[in-house]
């Protein structure tokens, strides 16, 4: 379908039609489709706006981010479909290693989302390797790259999981959520969650990558000051007031 730009739901209609498109590929999962209608719910809370609690929690992330040793991009169906090349681009950035793990996993859909990467100018995409194992999860959601998140000390996950992230930071290393969803597992488990639709945290992550690096002395003055727990509640309190604030 031909969506004009003019429509008042232009952004949203066209990330409907590209998830959709990537499912008929192979790239996306169906069951994204559902995962896709919940964050957009939760942006309707939002007011399809980046918060400042998300601005904030992206500088603590891009520090952190800037700072590791070995900082890995997790990238599932729906983040490849919605945000390959601002994903590239902050790999890039910080540098960090890309790697493709998928909840409905198989060897197929692994190879499909790298190639499709790729093809869209990703380089050394990890994933189709994947010898480590994330201790506490069932096969084949165990499986990692020995090289990408197996060794990471940062991991990046767009759109995690519960069960994953939980098992994530079981071995220590610094989980960063991007989730619509301030109640979700994901969003509660990771040390950092930024709560904002992933095509406009991604692209903000880059940004306060390059800022972090210019001005690493006030990154790190948030960085001390930065609490998960409160800043959750910050965001659930604002989507609560924008819904009893909407015009009835
Ligand atoms: O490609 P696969 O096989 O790895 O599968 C990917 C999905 C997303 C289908 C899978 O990981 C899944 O089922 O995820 P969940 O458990 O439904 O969690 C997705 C979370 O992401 C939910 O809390 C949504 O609110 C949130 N979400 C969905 N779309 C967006 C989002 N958050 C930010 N931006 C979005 N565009």
């Amino acid at each position: 379908m031909r969506v004009p730009r003019s429509h008042p739901r232009y952004r949203s209609l066209r990330a409907r039609e590209l998830l959709a498109s990537m499912v008929d590929e192979g790239v996306a999962d169906r069951t994204g489709l559902i995962a896709h209608g919940r964050g957009e719910a939760f942006d309707y809370f939002l007011g399809e706006r980046t918060p400042p609690e998300a601005r904030l929690a992206a500088s603590v992330a891009a520090y952190r981010l800037a700072k590791a040793r070995a900082p890995v991009i997790s990238v599932n169906g729906n983040v490849a479909a919605l945000a390959c090349k601002a994903v590239i681009a902050l790999a890039k950035a910080v540098p960090a290693r890309v790697e493709v793990n998928l909840f409905h996993r198989t060897e197929k859909r692994i190879d499909l989302v790298a190639s499709y990467m790729e093809s869209l100018g990703g380089r050394d995409i990890l994933g189709r390797q994947a010898a480590g194992r994330i201790p506490g999860l069932a096969q084949p959601r165990a499986k990692c790259s020995r090289e990408g998140i197996f060794s990471a000390d940062v991991v990046l996950v767009p759109l995690e999981d519960g069960d994953r992230a939980e098992a994530l930071k079981k071995m220590g290393k610094l989980v960063i959520a991007i989730d619509l969803n301030p109640l979700s597992r994901t969003a509660l488990a990771a040390n950092i969650t930024i709560v904002d639709e992933l095509t406009r945290a991604i692209p903000l992550l880059e940004k306060y990558v390059r800022m972090a690096r210019k001005e690493p002395a006030r990154h790190a003055r948030l960085v001390r000051g930065f609490d998960n727990v409160q800043n959750l509640l910050s965001v659930r309190d604002r989507m609560a007031r924008n819904l009893m604030d909407a015009e009835r």
